[in-house]
């Protein structure tokens, strides 16, 4: 055996080791690949047995030889594998490659409750009319939600029937109930500035009363158009000559800017309550659109009876003018199409993300 012939048998060995190795795709079939020539029963171990026939000087250079070979194939074994490994790496993070100018993920967007919007208009409208904002407590006084308001004192709406009432009395023994209606708050804003009032007149000049009490309201009462839970508006506007035609330019003029239409009308119905003398319901009537042509009971209204006023801590004399009180819950169904008072009251996303 000549030294070109054991070089060119190892070397054809060597490029055979390289191709099957770069022909392997995986690194297990790198490792079966280097089996067949590095394992125990593989080809350079197979020739360094054959070693054992020859002379000492031929086992000498055959054997450098082969070990030539052996490195140049471990050597090719040490490259496929960096370069497979190299390829799973780029795989890995190509497929988790993270795109950072992508719009992140967002909560779904919120929005505020049908009742809220409706609320919120009514303040606006009223507001750009002169009105103030009173606020007041939901747990209020006998005083302040019924004497002030001129209900006697055996009035029914009085009645426990009626009335949530709190486990609570003040040391007159007066008793504490849920807000039956939002009026309370007026008597409070009222008597409030009842002082400054007295002092504009006691210069010779007039000042009024222009105030709107919007909120939660409470009764003991649950069917399809009744919750025990309900929101009111509460307007009062008292002043020198503040008169029903002040009253019905001031209501249309809301309901105009409320609904968005122009295309309606506003009529008074004769109506009794204790805090108003004369009292009248007000319906409406729009004259286009899906509830055109049908009326509408949309508030209670009326002069407001002077011993409210005098409870206010104003001169009924002086002091003359109109209060409404109107379903916050009943205005937001007609002006958003709601058909079920309920519905509000449900939480159900389905509904409430209509308004968003
Ligand atoms: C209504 C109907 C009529 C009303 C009266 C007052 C106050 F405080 F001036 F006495 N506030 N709201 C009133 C008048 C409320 O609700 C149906």
């Amino acid at each position: 055996m000549n030294a070109s012939a054991v070089t060119s048998d190892l070397s054809e060995l060597v490029s055979s080791a390289a191709d099957s190795f770069a022909r392997a795709a995986t690194p297990a079939d790198l490792e079966n690949a280097k089996a067949l020539f590095l394992g125990k029963a593989g080809r350079v171990t197979e020739l360094m047995k054959g070693l054992g026939a020859l002379s000492i000087d031929e086992k000498k250079s055959r054997g450098a030889a082969i070990n030539q070979a052996k490195q140049a194939i471990e050597a090719a074994l040490g490259a496929r594998r960096q370069a497979l490994a190299d390829a799973e790496l780029a795989r890995q993070l190509q497929a988790e490659a993270l795109d950072v100018t992508l719009p992140g993920r967002q909560r779904g967007g919120g929005g505020l409750h049908p009742i809220s919007l409706a609320w919120e208009r009514i303040e606006q409208i009223f507001g750009s009319m002169g009105f103030d904002v009173a606020d007041g407590p939901e747990i209020e006084s006998d005083w302040f939600n019924f004497t002030a308001l001129n209900n006697p004192p055996n009035h029914p709406a009085r009645s426990m029937q009626d009335t949530f009432y709190v486990d609570l009395k003040d040391e007159q023994g007066q008793a504490y109930c849920l807000r039956t209606h939002t009026s309370p708050m007026q008597i409070r804003h009222a008597t409030a500035h009842a002082k400054k009032h007295a002092e504009a007149l006691a210069r010779g000049e007039m000042s009024e009363i222009r105030v709107i009490a919007p909120g939660r309201t409470y009764r003991v009462d649950n069917d399809a158009t009744h919750s025990p839970m309900f929101h009111q508006v509460e307007g009062l506007w008292l002043g020198e000559n503040v008169s029903f035609k002040d009253l019905k330019v001031t209501y249309l003029n809301f309901c105009k800017a409320f609904f968005e239409t122009d295309e309606l009308i506003l009529r008074f119905r004769p109506s009794y309550f204790p805090f108003t003398e004369p009292s009248a319901e007000i319906d409406i009537q729009f004259q286009s659109g899906l509830l055109a042509g049908r009326w509408l009971e949309v508030s209670g209204s009326g002069q407001v009876h002077p011993q409210v006023v005098r409870n206010m801590g104003l001169d009924p004399e002086r002091f003359i003018g109109f209060a409404f009180g109107s379903g916050i819950d009943r205005l937001a169904m007609l002006r958003y199409g709601v058909n079920d008072l309920r519905l509000f009251f449900e939480g159900d996303i389905r509904f409430l993300s209509q308004f968003r």
